[in-house]
């Protein structure tokens, strides 16, 4: 695909030519450099919604702190929960170097115009999700955004970085949760398997739409955004997570999962498509209470946000005042 020019950088004629060479050397993009507009959208409209999803992330899993079953669980899972918050302040600060503020970026996230991943719409039933999650959802942020480390944005990517490190973690958390249960009573076992059946498909939708019904991945791969595509990485993951499933001794709830000799992979069954277009619309089980629990909680912070911003002026005023003789 051709690279769309861009007329806005008028400061530097060659500015264009030294981005393209960057690229094409898989060097650094940085924030001082000149950039084509459609980097620049691209990016904020990815990293804003990865924020996003960090944050709404922490609504499904902070529903069982209160009820996790042992005071471990509990302090493992505050943790996992508020390493979700700090994602979400990496991946609003890489998107600000872009200049867009995080309080732009939140209030296209409360009125409905940025998204956030479909899969933090779904209900968590029981404490076996709590393992799921760890292990299905965390599992295939972690097979996304280990490419997104050698992102062309070295903001976005060193974020990433220490996001994947904090993810592993998560991911091990969650087999483990799983792995206590699927060897626990025949209950516990009935359970660990009812939350793999509701979250297995979910899971494949959260890599984004096929290939080629997938809007912006030819810019973000021309780019050295995205390395590898969203069908690319949903492959990947399923063939990640059969021996994981195996080792737990929990099926996935998929008849056409088999191992195919001739690709080297697993084939898996179709895709129920228009479920994804349902949630993205706002129509899954949970979009309505996800938002209205982000908005009341961006409304509970307004006194936080006004008393720093009351601190720092008392703070500059101060430094004013010594300053002068
Ligand atoms: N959900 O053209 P594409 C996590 C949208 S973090 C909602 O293929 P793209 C950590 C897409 O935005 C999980 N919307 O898009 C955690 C676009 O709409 P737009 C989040 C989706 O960007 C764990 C339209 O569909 N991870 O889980 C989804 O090239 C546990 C067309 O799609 C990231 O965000 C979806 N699943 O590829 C936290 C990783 N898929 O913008 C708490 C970074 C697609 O035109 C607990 N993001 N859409 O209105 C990416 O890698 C990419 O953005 C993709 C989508 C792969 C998600």
């Amino acid at each position: 695909m051709t690279i769309t020019e861009d007329t806005q950088h008028t400061g530097d004629g060659g500015w264009r030519e030294r981005f393209d060479a960057m690229i094409a050397a898989d060097e650094r993009i940085e924030p001082r450099d000149d950039m084509p507009d459609d980097y620049r959208d691209t990016l904020v409209r990815q990293i804003a919604q990865h924020a996003h999803s960090e944050i709404i992330g922490m609504q499904p899993e902070a529903n069982w702190i209160t009820r996790a079953p042992s005071l471990k669980r509990k302090a493992v899972l505050l943790a996992k929960v508020q390493d979700e918050a700090g994602h979400g302040l990496y991946l609003y600060s890489a998107a600000e170097t872009l200049g867009t503020s995080r309080a732009e970026m939140l209030d296209l996230l409360h009125e409905g115009r940025q998204k956030y991943s479909s899969i933090f719409n779904y209900p968590t039933l029981t404490w076996a999700d709590v393992g799921v999650i760890g292990w299905l959802v965390d599992g295939a942020a972690i097979t996304n955004q280990v490419p997104l480390c050698r992102c062309s944005y070295g903001p976005y990517a060193r974020a990433m970085v220490r996001i994947c490190k904090e993810e592993s973690f998560h991911q091990r958390q969650g087999f483990e949760i799983l792995h206590v249960l699927a060897r626990g009573t025949p209950a516990q076992r009935e359970m660990a398997q009812d939350a793999v059946n509701r979250w297995y498909w979910p899971s494949l939708m959260m890599f984004g739409p096929p290939d080629a019904e997938s809007a912006h991945s030819d810019t973000s791969m021309a780019y050295g955004i995205k390395r590898f595509s969203n069908d690319e990485l949903r492959q990947k993951f399923v063939d990640m997570i059969v021996p994981q499933a195996e080792a737990l001794g929990l099926t996935l709830p998929d008849a056409d999962l088999v191992w195919n000799e001739r690709r080297g992979h697993y084939d898996f069954g179709e895709i129920d498509w228009s479920e994804f277009k349902q949630v993205l619309k706002g129509n899954g089980p949970c979009n309505r209470q996800r938002l209205e629990r982000r908005r009341a909680a961006h409304a509970d912070g307004a006194w936080v946000r006004e008393a720093a911003r009351a601190h720092a002026a008392n703070r500059a005023a101060r430094t004013r005042e010594e300053a002068t003789p």
